[in-house]
C-alpha cells in the first residue's frame, strides 16, 4: 500500500482552496483506509520575513483545522514538522548531496529571489529540506501539481545520487499527476489561484476557513464577473474566469446552477454553499480551540510516531554517509 504523505505549510490562514484543493482528499484517504502521514510544515513558513507571534498563531490555528476538517487523528498521523528533528538532519546530508547549480535552477528559487542579496538563504535550500520531508516516509508515489513537480524531480536526483555514492538507502518515489482536483481561483483576480499568504486586508478575493458567514457573503458578493447581461451568461467558459469560478466552487460545495439567470442570483447561491459547507467545520473549530491542550496531545502524539518511522531512515541514511 502507498504511503500518503502531505504537508500544508502554515505560511497564511488556510482558505477555501486548501480545503477543497487539499483537505477532502486528505479526509478521503483516511476514511478509504489507507497510511496517512499529514503534517504542517512549519519549517517552511520561514523562508521569507515573518513575525514570530504571527507564525505562533498561524501554527495553532493550521493545527487546529487539520482536527476541526475531519482528519481522524486515530486513522492518520498528524503531526509538525519542525517536532520531528530528522526532518532538519536529513536535510543536511541531502545538502552534501545536492549541487549549487540544480538549486540554481529551481523555478520558485528563480522568481521568489535569486537576485536579492537579502532573500533568505532558505529560499535556495528549502526544495532540499522538501526532499527530506519526503524520502524520511519512503513513499512510492507522490502526488504534485505543476508548481511542485520540479522539487519532487530533484528528490528522486537526491535520492538516486546518494544511492548510488553511499548504497541503497532512499526509496525514488514516483512522481504522480493527481486527478485533476478542485483549483480555486482568486475572486479578485481569478486568473490567479486563491492563496493563504495574501496579505491580511488585501485579501477581499480569498475566502479563509475560519471567515464569520457575513465576511463570506461580503467577498463573495465583491467577486469579479464580467459585464454580460444576456440570458446566458451564467456559464462556464474560459472567457468568463471569474463566472467560472463561481460555479466551480458552487459545485464543489454541493450547490447547484440551475434556474440561476443572474450574476446576483449566483452570488446568493455561492455564499449559501461555502457558508453550509464550512459551517460544521467552523463549529468544530470553536469547540477544539477551547481545548488546545488536546490539540497539543494529538500532534505530540503524531510526531512521536514520526520519530518511530523516520529514525531507521535517518540512521540508515548516517550510516551510508559515514557518521556511523
Ligand atoms: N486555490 C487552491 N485551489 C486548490 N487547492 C489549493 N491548494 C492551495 N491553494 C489551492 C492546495 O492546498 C495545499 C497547501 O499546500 P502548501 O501549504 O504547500 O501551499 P500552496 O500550495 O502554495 O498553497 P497556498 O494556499 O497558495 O499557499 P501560499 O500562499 O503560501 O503559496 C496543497 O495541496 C495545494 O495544492
Amino acid at each position: 500500500m502507498n504511503r500518503n504523505l502531505s504537508l500544508i505549510t502554515p505560511s497564511g490562514r488556510l482558505t477555501l482552496g486548501n480545503f477543497l484543493g487539499a483537505f477532502r482528499g486528505m479526509v478521503a484517504s483516511v476514511q478509504a483506509g489507507e497510511d496517512c502521514f499529514y503534517g504542517v510544515s512549519d519549517l517552511h513558513a520561514m523562508t521569507t520575513a515573518h513575525d514570530p507571534r504571527v507564525l505562533r498563531d498561524t501554527i495553532a490555528e493550521v493545527t487546529t483545522l487539520f482536527l476541526a476538517v475531519g482528519l481522524d487523528p486515530a486513522r492518520a498521523v498528524l503531526f509538525r514538522q519542525s517536532q520531528v528533528a530528522a526532518h532538519r538532519e536529513l536535510a543536511y546530508l541531502l545538502e552534501c548531496t545536492a549541487y549549487t547549480g540544480e538549486l540554481g535552477r529551481m523555478i520558485q528559487y528563480k522568481e521568489k529571489g535569486r537576485d536579492n542579496p537579502s532573500t533568505r538563504a532558505s529560499v535556495y535550500t528549502y526544495p532540499v529540506l522538501m526532499a527530506a520531508d519526503i524520502l524520511l516516509y519512503r513513499p512510492t508515489r507522490v502526488p504534485v501539481g505543476d508548481d511542485q513537480r520540479q522539487h519532487v524531480e530533484l528528490t528522486r536526483d537526491l535520492a538516486v545520487r546518494f544511492n548510488n555514492a553511499y548504497g541503497p538507502v532512499f526509496t525514488v518515489p514516483e512522481v504522480a499527476t493527481p486527478s485533476a482536483g478542485a483549483r480555486v481561483m482568486d475572486l479578485q483576480d481569478p486568473t490567479r489561484k486563491m492563496s493563504k499568504s495574501a496579505a491580511p486586508g488585501a485579501d477581499t478575493g480569498v475566502i479563509r476557513l475560519l471567515d464569520p458567514p457575513d465576511v463570506i457573503r461580503r467577498k463573495v458578493a465583491r467577486a469579479v464577473t464580467d459585464s454580460d447581461t444576456g440570458p446566458g451568461a451564467v456559464r462556464s467558459s474560459s472567457d468568463k474566469p471569474g463566472v467560472s469560478n463561481l460555479l466551480d466552487i458552487l459545485a464543489a460545495c454541493g450547490g447547484t446552477s440551475s434556474g440561476i439567470t443572474t450574476y446576483g442570483a449566483l452570488k446568493a447561491a455561492v455564499t449559501d454553499a461555502v457558508v453550509a459547507e464550512l459551517e460544521p467545520v467552523q463549529k468544530r473549530y470553536a469547540d477544539l480551540a477551547a481545548d488546545p491542550a488536546y490539540v497539543t496531545a494529538v500532534f505530540a502524539a503524531g510526531a512521536e510516531r514520526c520519530r518511530e518511522v523516520t529514525a531507521p531512515v535517518l540512521a540508515a541514511a548516517e550510516a551510508a554517509i559515514g557518521l556511523r
